[in-house]
């Protein structure tokens, strides 16, 4: 398959995230994007191509114009205040509190965002956008009929929300795209979110959409970030009632019952019959990864490659988290070469 990978991504290198009361180096790094490449190139996966640029229309489908603009200049108006370091907020709207946006850049990183592990960085808004593009260019490639498509993007994208940030991600990678593919070819997008962590962002922006079915297997919210979505009787409302399915699992779960739900998922998919899927790849699952709790192998992830082509169905893989830098790659690839494979 063709591999979409722009290299303006290592111009988001944040320092530190707030963890369990500590700030430390972040886990969402350059060299994740790096060693999926070096696996990619191994393993002859197919055509490393650079993105095309699609401008900003395809970002306001989905995102708002004020959040944009705050992303775009949010880096500029921090270091007008407090210098040259990463911009983190430490405050947000919460409940009784006015959501009026404040004109101080501290009071709007609070306004626009969900956490405090997402910092903005003077490269922020340029390697965010490249993700976009990269991730427009993949749906490109399915669309003239090349077969599976990866966008092999950093920072991801699925927490981002219509409207904020958090858990690393800025742009929803995956919600433009679909909502790309929406306005093109007018048919419906399956989004199938096998991150370790919930897809909160994705499943906003589609929520009460029906020509967008999103399913997500994820650690469960109340012992997991992002805790304040991804229960399991989130389903959709108005016209999109029954296209939001949530899997949370608890930590510990190993192979075996993930993908009791991941066939779940498939058949739901297969009920839909979408014009595309979309799958937002993280492979936090992982039984390495250094911040989540499932037990998957690495041999897991052919098993899930190999599954997803059963669909026989037009896919675009999107990198979402995966931390376990010595075999993020081998996670990664093991999927799309047994898709390849199986996907013929
Ligand atoms: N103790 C992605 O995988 N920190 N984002 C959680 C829990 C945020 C993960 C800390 C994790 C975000 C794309
Ligand atoms: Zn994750």
């Amino acid at each position: 398959m063709d591999i979409i990978y722009g290299e303006k991504h290592i111009r988001h290198a944040g320092r530190v995230e707030l963890y369990d009361g500590d700030l430390v180096p972040c886990f969402e790094k350059p060299e994740r994007a790096q060693l999926v490449l070096d696996q990619v190139r191994a393993r002859s996966l197919g055509d490393v191509l650079s993105p095309e640029a699609h401008g900003l229309e395809p970002l306001r489908r989905v995102h708002s114009q004020s959040y944009l603009d705050f992303l775009r200049t949010a880096w500029s108006d921090w270091r007008v205040v407090h210098g040259d370091t990463d911009a983190l907020p430490i405050n947000w709207p919460v409940r009784s509190l006015s959501q009026r946006v404040p004109d101080s850049i501290d009071g709007r990183m609070g306004f626009y965002s969900m956490d405090a592990a997402t910092p903005i960085t003077e490269g922020t808004w340029e390697a965010a956008t490249e993700a976009a593009d990269s991730t427009l260019t993949a749906l490109d490639r399915i669309q003239s009929g090349r077969g599976g498509a990866f966008a092999l993007v950093r920072p991801p994208g699925h927490h981002a929300a219509g409207d904020f940030c958090g858990g690393y991600c800025y742009l929803n990678n995956a919600a433009i795209a679909a909502q790309s593919f929406i306005d093109q070819i007018g048919d419906r997008v399956a989004i199938l979110d096998v991150d370790y962590h919930h897809g909160n962002g994705t499943q906003s922006i589609f929520y009460d959409r029906s020509d967008v079915f999103f399913q997500s297997i994820h650690g469960d919210p109340n012992q997991e970030f992002p805790y304040f979505l991804g229960f399991a009787d989130e389903c959709g409302s108005g016209e999109g009632r029954g296209l939001n399915r949530n899997f949370p699992l608890a930590w510990g779960t190993t192979a075996e019952f993930w993908f009791e739900a991941v066939d779940e998922a498939l058949r739901g998919i297969t009920e839909y019959q979408p014009g595309l899927v979309v799958v937002s790849l993280g492979v936090d699952a992982y039984k390495g990864d250094p911040i989540s709790h499932f037990l998957l192998e690495s041999t897991d992830y052919s098993r899930l490659g190999e599954r997803i082509a059963r669909l026989g169905l037009p896919v675009l893989f999107v990198l979402e988290g995966g931390y376990a830098v010595e075999e993020i790659g081998v996670n990664v690839v093991n999927t799309l070469g047994a898709y390849d494979a199986a996907a013929g």
